[in-house]
């Protein structure tokens, strides 16, 4: 999977994606990520990205002709390396909300441009004419889309075939499937008691048809109380 983010902040990109499964996945050559400054792409002196939103108001908003010419820079590259034509990803407080099912979505496109947001907003006209989808990874105010765009890429990186070892394989995930998704219940190691708190007995016995039954339930408790949502009722959010 190939993966070009165009950002204000490529320094905010050094640690997650140097740490982490992320990076091993680079250096096996699953995913290729590169990093790319929008700033390049002003045509004035000043490097200017943004400027004030018509109509008045707080804050700035990003202009359409930067960012549309360090898309169709990154297109053209992708193009001339006889790769798929990229898949364009805005991340934005406006856009489908993030989830595994999203996630699985993305990883089919082999090819994507990740755009970062900042300060206000972006120009209305970029996202109509370039933009293939807007993503949100939820409903809480971040800075500016880096962020998300990290979340994103470690999602998807997981996913891709030969990333993850035999022991955390995707479909079994928590979320593996979008819905009769559920929680993972308790889990405990070494030593058998710490600070007074045993490990409960029937992990101990050595009877698999057992641990596996209670398990089971308490993924069932765990999901009915903490995420009914995934249990089939209706999310009524953090009250
Ligand atoms: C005054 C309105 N602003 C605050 C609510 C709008 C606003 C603009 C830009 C809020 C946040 C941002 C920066 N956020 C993102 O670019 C972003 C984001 C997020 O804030 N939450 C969840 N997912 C994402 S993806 C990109």
């Amino acid at each position: 999977m190939r993966i070009r983010i165009i950002t204000l902040f490529p320094e905010m990109f050094d640690g997650p994606f140097r740490a982490s499964i992320v990076s091993r996945a680079t250096r096996d050559g699953l995913v290729d990520i590169t990093i790319h400054q929008l700033r390049e792409y002003a045509t004035d002196r000043h490097h200017t990205v943004d400027d004030d939103p018509y109509g008045g108001g707080a804050g700035m908003v990003m202009m359409a002709a930067p960012l549309a010419d360090a898309v169709e820079d990154l297109k053209k590259s992708a193009r001339d390396a006889n790769e798929p034509d990229p898949t364009v990803v805005l991340l934005s407080p406006q856009g489908r909300r993030l989830d595994q099912r999203v996630a699985a979505d993305l990883l089919a496109h082999d090819s994507l441009i990740l755009v970062c947001g900042h300060y206000e907003g972006v120009d209305e006209r970029f996202i109509e004419s370039m933009v293939d989808e807007e993503i949100s990874i939820g409903d809480y105010v971040l800075t500016g889309g880096e962020p998300a765009a990290i979340v994103l890429v470690d999602a998807l990186t997981r996913l891709i075939p030969g990333v993850l070892g035999s022991e955390d394989s995707a479909p079994s995930d928590s979320f593996g499937s979008a819905l009769g998704g559920r929680l993972q219940g308790p889990v405990y190691t070494r030593p058998r008691e710490w600070r007074g708190r045993e490990v409960p007995e029937i992990l101990l016995s050595g009877d698999h048809a057992r641990v596996e039954r209670w398990r089971d339930e308490q993924a069932e408790i765990r999901t009915r109380d903490r995420r009914p949502d995934l249990s089939g009722s209706p999310d009524l959010g953090n009250r």
